[in-house]
């Protein structure tokens, strides 16, 4: 199936056969890779091979492909989309693998079971869905990472996965642990983060042949906190079927840019950089290892991470009192994203919450506004007011722009 249809848009794009500074002829064949849900509009062409990456200390133009063309149109984002795509599995998380030859799914008791079987191996996993007291079905449903962790909004079905299950995180040693494993091989590139990913996708393909779930598939949201906040953005930047992406409490390797977390430290601040994160645990595919001392050799940072949610809902839950997540990493990295929906023209389809002075992953009330306003709107399908870009940090929190960011945005056609 087409695995290989990548990164420039036919027509409107200039021809993939132009020469360009950053790329080499390829020398091997490029890793195969996995599109997310084919857009239809577009045929983008392949990544190449071997690429030479050119270091870059500023967040990357998200709207530059890796061949110096411009992104000028909706049409030619969604294949510089499929392009970051490729390149953060690539370099940083590890290969993702298509839907397997079969995916089986029942439901019982609350509990839907999913089968997926690839290559003569199977694996067996088990979600949880509570549905709301009140509402009516089909319900939106939020997909909790190991349980919700922000207030469960009325009206609304959770359904609790279990990633650890699926890829071990106790540490640097759970690599190739859990039920992706199993499937694909304890070898396998993937990440722990890519399988849970891979997980929340067998769940909706679960949920879209298993009718008698009362879910409504057009109003899907994932979340998770610390950790699987991390995880979580990553299936809400994978799966196009996600319609409200809300990591909370990320931090680094999540909502923050691994350049301005490197600064931050530099600067004194105990953050948490990609250099120590990939020691500490298996978030993280090992090719990643190689970059974490070289982050500007990066051809992307974690604000096209989000950006591969657009122009889909994202609200980044974060905290300013914990130095560790890197409040200015992920205040800098997310306002940056933003760019990207604003270039789509719904730069209020993604917004930023990050409200300091409480425990991690201990949701304060005062961000109860933000949180129901994006949930009304991509969950619910209600009018609400999703301009929130906002911070307690404004001293501490101290982003200067013109140090990390210089490219425009273009108002794409
Ligand atoms: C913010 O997420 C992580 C962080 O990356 C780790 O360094 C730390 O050990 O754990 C955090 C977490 O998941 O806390 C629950």
């Amino acid at each position: 199936f087409i695995n290989d249809w990548y990164y420039q848009c036919l027509p409107g794009a200039p021809p993939s056969t132009t020469t360009t500074p950053t790329t080499t002829t390829p020398t091997t064949s490029p890793t195969t890779t996995n599109t997310s849900q084919p857009t239809g509009s577009a045929t983008c062409t392949p990544l190449p091979g071997s690429i030479s990456l050119t270091a870059n200390a500023k967040l990357p133009d998200p709207f530059k492909f890796l061949n110096g063309n411009r992104v000028t149109t909706k049409a030619q984002w969604e294949c510089r989309r499929e392009e970051l795509f490729q390149l953060f599995q690539r370099y940083e998380l590890g290969t993702l693998p298509p839907k397997p030859q079969s995916v089986t799914a029942s439901y019982s008791g609350g509990k839907l079971t999913i089968n997926a079987s690839e290559g003569g191996k199977s694996i067996s996993f088990q979600v949880t869905v509570s549905t709301p007291s009140s509402g009516s079905a089909p319900y939106p449903a939020i997909i909790a990472y190991g349980g919700m962790s922000i207030p469960t909004p009325a009206g609304v079905a959770v359904i609790t996965f279990n990633n650890d299950d699926m890829a071990a995180q106790q540490s640097s040693s759970s690599r190739g642990q859990g039920k992706f494993y199993q499937l694909y091989g304890s070898g396998h590139s993937a990440s722990a983060m890519t399988a849970w990913a891979w997980g929340v996708s067998r769940v909706i393909d679960a949920l879209e042949i298993t009718p008698s779930v009362p879910i409504n598939l057009q109003r899907i949201g994932v979340t998770g906190c610390s950790r699987n906040g991390k995880g979580a953005l990553v299936a809400g930047a994978f799966d196009k079927r996600i319609a409200l992406t809300i990591p909370q409490e990320s931090g680094s390797g999540g909502a923050g840019s691994w350049r301005i977390s490197d600064a931050m430290l530099k600067s004194g601040i105990n953050t948490q950089t990609a250099s120590e994160i990939v020691g500490e645990n298996v978030w993280f595919s090992t090719t990643f290892a190689q970059y974490v001392n070289q982050v500007p050799n990066l051809p992307f940072d974690h604000h096209l991470l989000s950006a591969l949610v657009a122009p889909r809902g994202l609200l980044v839950i974060d905290n300013t009192s914990i130095d560790w997540l890197g409040p200015q990493s992920v205040w800098g990295c997310q306002k940056t994203a933003n760019k990207v929906w604003q270039a789509l023209g719904v730069a209020d389809a993604m917004g930023v919450s990050q409200i300091g002075n409480h425990n991690h992953c201990a949701f304060p009330s005062s961000q109860q506004g933000d949180l129901d306003a994006f949930v009304n709107k991509f969950l619910k399908g209600q009018s609400t007011n999703t301009n929130i870009m906002r911070t307690d940090g404004a001293n501490n929190v101290g982003f200067v722009e013109a140090n990390w960011v210089d490219w425009t945005v273009p108002t794409l056609s």
